[in-house]
């Protein structure tokens, strides 16, 4: 995505795709062919029981296939394909999430049971990633309020931090040789954002839980913001008085921010917001670009949240 470009990387420790792809059938082939075959097509996925929700976008979803190849997430490789193509070993249960910081009962909670406690919504959102592309996913989940709400925050809280498991062993992309980022992703919201009914913990999309590419077990989706701001395979939330860093304002802070609005009057210093390509679209005779809205069209719904405030300065 960035200017930030990935510093250490030794090409040595790179495998081109074409030799894990290779791999990947001589796995399944072999030995262990149940096994990869499983993981390649992420049928470890279990089905959810949902509810329905009010929050579904009138617009056609995204495939699970594009939803599930196309990928953002730097822990397996920068490559879009590398998230579905490395996150094999990667165990996302058990889980344990901890909720803490500001907080007068904090804990630590394990994902299973809270799936078990907080009834799985259906919600289909639009997702606009900082980079120009977008999708519509149909996430299963339950509001992040739920989550805080348990943890009882206290008066002077004024933000919540997020942090994302840090696994080398299985997640190739946070070898030091192949470091791109700082580990962990780290990122943020106001609280008033992170108890806006729209925020939602996602335990899974398209009705089972959560491949591991798309931050498995459990991932935050802001969806008035843009896709950085949805940190994936939490395990640290923390109620805090302090704007939190994140990730990407770590990294380049003239070109990503705290509030990451999507905002199609406020172009990325190196490319224009207006519009966006939408993924699994494109065809020859759509090129699947649309205008990109104001807050990702959800500008009624948080419209509160903003008032009074300088969304360019605070971009
Ligand atoms: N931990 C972590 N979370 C992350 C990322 C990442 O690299 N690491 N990438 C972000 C970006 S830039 C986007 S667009 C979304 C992509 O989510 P998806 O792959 O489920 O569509 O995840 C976000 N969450
Ligand atoms: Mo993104």
């Amino acid at each position: 995505m960035p200017a930030y470009r990935p510093l250490k990387i030794a090409t040595s420790e790179i495998t081109p795709r074409a030799v894990y792809l290779q791999r990947r059938e001589f796995l399944a082939a072999g030995v262990f062919g149940a096994m990869s075959l499983l993981s390649a097509r992420g049928a470890q996925a279990s089905p959810l029981s949902t509810v329905p929700s009010i929050y579904k976008v009138d617009e056609m979803p995204t495939p699970r296939e594009d939803v599930t190849t196309y990928n953002n997430f730097y822990e397996f490789g920068l490559d879009k394909a590398d998230p579905a193509a490395l996150s094999g070993a990667f165990k996302p249960l058990p889980w344990a999430i901890t909720v803490d910081g500001m907080a007068g009962k904090p804990g630590t909670f394990d994902v299973e049971q809270i799936m078990k406690e907080f009834p799985i919504e259906e919600r289909t959102y639009r997702m606009r990633c900082v980079e120009g592309w977008s999708m519509v996913i149909p996430w299963n989940g339950f509001p992040l309020a739920a989550l805080l709400d348990k943890v009882e925050p206290l008066g002077n809280a004024k933000y919540v931090a997020f942090e994302t498991v840090v696994r080398p062993d299985e997640m190739p992309g946070q070898k030091s040789v192949f470091q791109s980022l700082p580990w962990p992703y780290v990122e943020g919201l106001r609280l008033d954002e992170a108890r806006h009914p729209l925020t939602l913990l996602a335990v899974g999309l398209y009705g089972e839980t959560l491949p591991n590419q798309n931050g498995a077990p459990i991932r935050l989706v802001v969806p008035w913001k843009y896709g950085f701001k949805g940190i994936k395979s939490i395990v640290r939330i923390t109620l805090t008085d302090t704007q939190p860093m994140n990730t990407w304002q770590v990294a380049n802070a003239q070109e990503y921010g705290f509030y990451a609005n999507v905002n199609p009057k406020v172009d990325h210093p190196r490319w224009s917001q207006a519009t966006e390509r939408r993924i699994g679209e494109s065809g020859f005779f759509n090129t699947g670009r649309h205008p990109t809205l104001p807050f990702n069209g959800y500008a009624d719904e948080i419209a509160g949240l903003y008032a009074g405030m300088d969304l360019r300065a605070n971009y």
